[in-house]
């Protein structure tokens, strides 16, 4: 059975993935409206990818006798100042979410919790990839430039291709 710290901490891990997945809505929605389609398409799938997160361990949680709690998330920010800062704040993101992960795991292996220390496994791979998409993503502002708008066009192109090779 599931001890109390292991759900709560469970629980605040499914309330991150969901504000993980409307964060990227919604960064999603700003660049759409900006033009940056490419960039766009990348964060919907984002989003979908974070629910998906969100649901494993929700559904992990009630199968081991916990009870999920549908998360109340805190409002999402709408409106930024650039599409490079779009990506900091993901890369920033993803870098807060590892730790909580990391957190987690370690919290399960000091307590001898190895159901949810192996459930948690595919996490700590998956984080592994995306905190490295996201470094991916912030080198391409760097190594084309963002001076001019033939070269953030070439950025939006080059994300939306780093989206889809993941
Ligand atoms: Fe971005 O992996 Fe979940 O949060």
């Amino acid at each position: 059975s599931l001890a109390k710290e292991v759900e709560e901490m469970l629980n605040n891990q499914v309330k991150m993935e969901d504000e993980s997945s409307q964060f990227y809505l919604s960064c999603a929605s700003w660049c759409e409206k900006e033009g940056f389609q490419q960039s766009a398409n990348f964060l919907y799938g984002h989003a979908e990818e974070e629910r998906g997160h969100m649901l494993k361990i929700f559904k992990y949680i009630n199968t081991v006798g916990g009870h999920a709690l549908a998360a109340d998330i805190p409002p999402v920010r709408h409106s930024f100042n650039s599409l490079r800062e779009i990506f900091e704040n993901v890369l920033e993101h993803e870098v807060k979410v590892t730790k909580s992960i990391n957190e987690l795991v370690d919290y399960c292996f000091q307590h001898k919790d190895w159901g949810t220390f192996q459930f948690l496994q595919w996490f700590v791979e998956e984080q592994r990839e995306e905190e490295d998409l996201a470094r991916r993503v912030i080198d391409v502002f760097d190594i084309i430039g963002e001076d001019s708008p033939q070269g953030m066009w070439l950025i939006d192109q080059e994300i939306g291709r780093l989206g889809s090779a993941d």
